[in-house]
């Protein structure tokens, strides 16, 4: 008992000390906690993300290490499911505070039953068991998609529910990152809310937005400045603004199909489809902490950086890595322009569009 205290409290010291010198977690053993990879005690409130699969894994590890950089205080929580290998666990759990599996068939989990009679809402109705989190008092959302350029523990003095507002449709907050306070009775609500009035974007940010109704309305503290959202697309359709708060921005949001790891990259410099100098920016910083913090933990040749993890679609496979990913076929693309995800650096920039005007009017290749 009294050996258990005595390295309870050197654990504690030393947690903090190492803290304090804000020293890299690798090198440190990690331990087994009831089935849970854990290394410190737990804060009472974390950054909480989720990944699906491996290439999901890659941007979570990334996202991982730009909070470590910004040297947050905050517990750092990764969901996992299934889909997500041992091997990408071991590692995840070389970041995160708490690698948490979910999404277990479990036939007495009402959000299966729901799964069963709303098959489309299985990946929503994973997202959703952060709620689930109760061991934390309030946590933020990141998608793995996202990656933070400076501290934002100030987010924690925000409530329930916490978001930026989508650039699609600004009455509505977009959901990759938000702050929300765990709670089971919350969770089962969202699992009845999407049972009874499902999803209307068939995702979980409607299902949110459908259940955190008032948002837009409410109480404007709930609204989380752009710069904790920022598309990383966005520059391009206010550029002005951009350059008046850009070097402001906290959280960046990768959306759209082209996701950082699908970019190629050559001597550490992204190959891109097409100049922009703000957004490589931002791309680039993703690659420089994958390249120094998380491919030396990976079994892949430096040529094949970032192909052996990824699980894409089959007809998507070849052409995402092409030098120009002129990539998505011609229906993704149209799929992506009728949700307002318009690649205006990549294949939809317009000399693009110029050059196949050109072509249709004047007959010019
Ligand atoms: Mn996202």
């Amino acid at each position: 008992m009294l050996l258990n205290i005595g390295l309870n409290l050197v654990d504690t010291v030393f947690c903090s000390v190492w803290r304090f010198l804000g020293c890299q977690r690798n090198d440190v053993t990690s331990f087994q906690r009831d089935g849970i990879e854990a290394k410190y005690a737990l804060a009472d409130e974390a950054f909480v993300t989720l990944a699906t699969d491996d290439s999901y894994s890659l941007g979570a590890l990334v996202l991982g290490h730009s909070l470590r950089i910004v040297q947050t205080s905050r517990s750092l929580v990764i969901l996992v499911t299934a889909g997500v290998t041992a091997d990408m666990r071991s590692q995840l759990a070389s970041v995160f505070d708490l690698v948490q599996e979910v999404g277990e068939i479990n036939s007495q989990d009402e959000a299966n039953l729901t799964i069963l009679t709303r098959p489309e809402l299985g990946v929503t109705l994973t997202k959703l068991q952060c709620w689930k989190l109760i061991q934390f008092q309030k946590c933020v959302f990141l998608d793995a998609d996202t990656l933070v350029l400076r501290n934002c523990d100030e987010l924690f003095n925000r409530e329930e529910l916490s978001a930026a507002p989508d650039i699609g449709w600004p009455d509505c907050f977009n959901s990759g990152v938000f702050v929300f306070k765990p709670s089971d009775e919350t969770y089962k609500a969202l699992v009845k809310c999407a049972k009874e009035k499902g999803s209307f974007d068939g995702g979980d940010q409607g299902l949110l937005n459908l259940f955190f109704q008032d948002w837009a309305t409410k109480d404007i503290s709930r609204h989380l400045s752009f710069l904790y959202n920022m598309n990383s697309n966005a520059c391009y359709t206010y550029l002005p603004a951009f350059k008046r708060f850009g070097n402001e921005v906290k959280i960046v949001h990768f959306l759209g199909e082209m996701k950082p790891w699908m970019y190629k990259v050559s001597e550490g410099k992204v190959v891109k489809p097409h100049q922009s100098q703000y957004y490589s920016d931002h791309l680039q910083y993703w690659w420089d902490l994958f390249l120094s913090h998380v491919q030396p933990h990976q079994d892949i040749p430096s040529n094949d950086l970032g192909k052996i993890k990824l699980e894409l679609p089959e007809e998507r496979k070849s052409s995402v890595f092409q030098d120009h990913p002129m990539a998505l076929n011609l229906h993704s693309r149209q799929e992506a322009w009728e949700k307002g995800q318009i690649d205006y650096m990549g294949v939809d920039c317009f000399e693009n569009i110029r050059q196949k005007l050109d072509s249709k009017i004047y007959g010019i290749k």
